[in-house]
């Protein structure tokens, strides 16, 4: 029984010290509410004037533009000589059928040629092919030069491959926000990128452009004491007049009303995604990871919350810290409650906490709970392209004149699609969610959005077949864990060579209630819904156990009882279950990874974990980062700061902190209006889906209370149940008592003298 909307949602802010801008994230026309930002944007949007003399940012429609200049810029537009045509689905380069007398370029930017024989960049020789100078040009590396001394075609990647002459003027191609220079000598006269403490005046103080990488530009501010222009730790110095013109148009200014002054530079692609995902900072346990998160301070060899004052000048810090808040006017403070932040819109709502994306008009507020209603509420498309909700997203229907929402990418249309970068892309007539493999170039192999969960995927080039594969976190080394995952994983020790990549909200609440065996699944749709652990054999009509080779990721295997995932042959490898005693293993984190029935350490090699041993009781754990989240014989493990002891947890109200309380979305939730961790009850699930059972401790939940949906979700009974939920809504200790579906009942398994230990994982792993 997983509440969405209870957990709690956070922004993905560039988390590191310098801003990378790039125009993949660029605002959408409709998010500008100013002519002069309009502007900008031309020929991709335009300012336009209705009747009532009300201006708005509209997005370009290809039949208003006259030239082809214009035209090629836009992605569904094609030139054809006279006049620009919106097309409907991708045009090859080999297709393009334009007068004569143009070129390819002038009919579509990335088709180069002459007309009748157009090819895209992929298609061209390489520039090490051409003969001459004058053939020199464009090949599928990009830009190619000449060189008069060895009167060979190549290409540079790096400004110190190119000669002396012309390292000031190179230009490896151009764009609108074009820093002018890329390379430059420096002062021991070697041709090195330009960089912002290149650049001598202010008014050229913007940002620099990354040589090869066209899209990538890293944001610079001047510092007005030492007249020098240096690299920006963050946008937090940005005003409301260069806040988009610097950021390339990807960041807008919002103000507390037309005449405040108070506002925040903030960027146009924000999404809201769950905090409950990201680590706290009493996980981290390397001091690398404490660095990099930047709410948290490395004290006496462990990483804590930071204290709010030390944000008082960093406004975004702030309000990302879970346990703060920021009040103009008073600076950072501990966090009390959304109502106590004032503000009237969301994003005045956003600048002072993230946990309070919301606003009722007069102070700030949790997300509201039903997104598709909060998307109606928004009068207009700039309100409406603007809001910010969790998973879904609010669009503008301009035929409608109302503002709709969407939990997928497939409800858009063509223009609504195309701006939806890293997130949806049209093919043929219809807009399909984005997803690793999608991206067919090593560059653009980076992350993607996915609507329907609300989260950031993200994505790694394979370098040696070729492709964009799914990022597999737990093979990322000490260095990436942290930073490659937003904060999601972290290094499990302060060695950087032992250890693991491991997954912070993946908290693990061992369960003694007796699960189903497989065998007792006489239903075969039981048997199905139990898929992890068991498989239906169609010859003998029977449910039987997984033979544990045929779990082949790690995250299958460590939660089967008879597996565990171990080294053999040189391969990880999910083999039958003997013994945690020879696996090495300094902490809770590195011993789950082979099996979750090995939680406990020695300090040096792993134990399997018994309920009975008083020696494996949270209270026997001495050290703070050991103590922190293991699973100990008498539950989950914390530290009390005060007597400087560890303790099992047992309540919901023990928890104190809102990302916490999510270690069992099945017994606690978060009450925004209380702020405190409480106990869940069927009747506060609202959708029927999720409807299922609660935990009725938070520990070792040994009692569950059963829930079913009729018309709302109410306390149920197994006489309540049917063959379609009587194993799911019991945490799988009933099952379905013969194999039809409509003739027998929903009869308890513990009955049965086999005693199965089984764990939950309470969030469910992608890796
Ligand atoms: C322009 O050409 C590129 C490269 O072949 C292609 O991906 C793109 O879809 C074309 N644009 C249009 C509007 O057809
Ligand atoms: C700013 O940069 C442009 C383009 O490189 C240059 O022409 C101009 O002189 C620079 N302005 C100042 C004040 O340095
Ligand atoms: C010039 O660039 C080279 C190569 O990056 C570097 O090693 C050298 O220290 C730089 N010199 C100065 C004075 O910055
Ligand atoms: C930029 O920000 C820093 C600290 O955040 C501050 O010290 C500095 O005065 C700011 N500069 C300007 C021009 O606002
Ligand atoms: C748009 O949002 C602003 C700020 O919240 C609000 O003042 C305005 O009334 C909204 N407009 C409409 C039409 O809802
Ligand atoms: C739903 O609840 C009503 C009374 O509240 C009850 O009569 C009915 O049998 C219930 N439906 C099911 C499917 O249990
Ligand atoms: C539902 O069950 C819980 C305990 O399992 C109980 O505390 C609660 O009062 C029950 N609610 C109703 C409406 O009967
Ligand atoms: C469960 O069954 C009882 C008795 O038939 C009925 O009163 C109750 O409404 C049912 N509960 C639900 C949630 O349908
Ligand atoms: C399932 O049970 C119903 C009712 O007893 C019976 O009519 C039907 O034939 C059974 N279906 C199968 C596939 O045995
Ligand atoms: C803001 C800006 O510089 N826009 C320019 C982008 O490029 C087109 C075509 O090269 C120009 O017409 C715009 O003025």
């Amino acid at each position: 029984m997983k509440i969405k909307i209870i957990s709690l949602l956070i922004l993905l802010q560039i988390a590191k010290s310098q801003v990378v801008l790039s125009f993949k994230n660029s605002c959408e026309c409709t998010q500008i509410a100013v002519d002069t930002e309009c502007n900008l944007l031309y020929p991709y949007c335009n300012w336009q004037v209705n009747e009532q003399n009300v201006g708005s940012c509209e997005t370009t429609n290809c039949y208003n533009l006259d030239s082809s200049a214009d035209c090629v810029l836009l992605r569904n537009c094609i030139w054809n000589g006279k006049q620009c045509l919106s097309t409907y689905s991708d045009v090859q380069c080999n297709q393009l059928e334009g007068e004569k007398d143009l070129t390819c370029q002038q009919q579509n930017v990335s088709c180069y040629g002459i007309t009748g024989q157009c090819l895209s960049i992929s298609e061209l020789p390489s520039c090490k092919t051409y003969q001459s100078q004058i053939e020199c040009t464009i090949g599928q590396e990009g830009k190619c030069s000449w060189s008069t001394t060895t009167n060979q075609c190549g290409f540079y990647v790096t400004c110190e491959q190119i000669p002396l002459n012309i390292c000031n003027t190179y230009r490896p191609y151009e764009t609108n926000y074009s820093q002018g220079q890329y390379c430059h000598i420096n002062n021991s006269g070697q041709c090195v990128q330009m960089t912002c403490s290149d650049i001598t005046s202010q008014i050229n103080c913007t940002f620099v452009q990354t040589v090869f990488n066209q899209d990538q530009f890293y944001l610079c501010q001047w510092n007005s004491l030492s007249k020098t222009c240096e690299l920006a730790p963050s946008t937090s110095n940005l005003t409301e007049k260069n806040c988009f013109s610097d950021t390339i148009g990807t960041y807008h200014w919002i103000a507390e009303n037309k005449y405040a002054v108070q506002g925040i530079c903030f960027p146009c692609s924000l999404r809201i995604i769950k905090q409950s995902e990201l680590c706290l900072c009493e996980q981290l346990v390397s001091q690398l990871d404490c660095i990099y998160a930047k709410t948290c301070t490395w004290q006496q060899n462990k990483c804590i919350t930071s204290q709010c004052s030390q944000f008082n000048e960093q406004q975004s810090l702030c309000a990302q810290s879970p346990a703060c808040m920021y009040i103009f006017g008073k600076g950072c403070i501990p966090f009390t409650k959304c109502s106590d932040i004032r503000g009237n819109n969301q994003f005045q709502c956003i600048a002072q906490s993230l946990q309070c994306p919301s606003s009722n008009g007069q102070y700030c507020t949790s997300l509201p709970i039903d997104s598709s209603i909060f998307c109606q509420q928004q009068g207009n498309a700039y309100n409406c392209s603007n809001v910010l909700i969790g998973n879904g997203k609010c669009y503008w229907n301009s035929q409608k004149n109302e503002c709709q929402y969407s939990s997928s990418c497939y409800s858009f249309n063509m223009q609504d699609c195309q701006k939806l970068k890293h997130a949806c892309y049209y093919s043929g007539s219809y807009c399909y969610p984005i997803y690793c493999s999608y991206f067919s170039t090593a560059s653009d192999c980076t992350f993607y959005f996915d609507y329907y969960s609300g989260s950031y995927k993200y994505c790694y080039w394979n370098y040696q077949y070729g492709y964009c594969d799914d990022q597999k976190p737990y093979e990322l080394d000490f260095q990436s864990c942290y930073t490659s995952t937003q904060g999601k994983y972290r290094w499990s020790s302060q060695d950087s060579k032992i250890g693991a990549c491991t997954q912070c909200a993946a908290i693990i609440v061992p369960n003694k209630r007796n699960w189903c065996s497989c065998d007792q699944l006489i239903y075969q749709g039981d048997c199905a819904t139990a898929y992890d652990s068991c498989l239906w054999n169609p010859e003998k009509s029977q449910c039987v156990p997984l033979d544990c080779s045929m779990l082949t990721t790690r995250n299958l295997c460590v939660q089967n009882y008879n597996c565990h995932w171990i080294q053999y042959q040189n391969v990880m490898q999910c083999l039958p279950f003997t013994s945690c005693d020879k696996l090495p293993g300094s902490n809770s984190y590195m011993c789950m990874l082979y099996s979750q029935r090995c939680t406990q350490t020695d300090g040096k090699y792993c134990k399997e974990l018994s309920y009975t041993d008083i020696k494996q009781k949270c209270s026997s754990i001495a050290d703070y980062t050991n103590c922190y989240l293991t699973v100990a014989s008498d539950g989950v493990c914390r530290w009390n700061t005060q007597t400087q002891t560890c303790y099992a947890l047992s309540e919901c109200s023990q928890i104190t902190e809102m990302s916490f309380c999510g270690i069992n979305n099945y017994a606690c939730y978060w009450n925004f209006q209380t702020n405190t961790c409480t106990s869940l009850t069927c009747s506060m699930v609202t959708t029927s889906s999720e409807c299922t059972y609660f935990d009725q401790y938070i520990n070792f939940g040994f009692q569950i209370q059963m829930c079913l949906w009729n018309t709302t979700c109410q306390n149920a009974t197994s006489t309540n149940l049917t063959s379609s939920n009587c194993f799911t809504n019991t945490a799988k200790t009933y099952r379905w008592s013969k194999n039809n579906q409509t003739d027998g009942s929903c009869q308890s398994c513990s009955q049965s003298t086999i005693f199965t230990l089984g764990f939950i994982i309470l969030i469910s792993l992608t890796q």
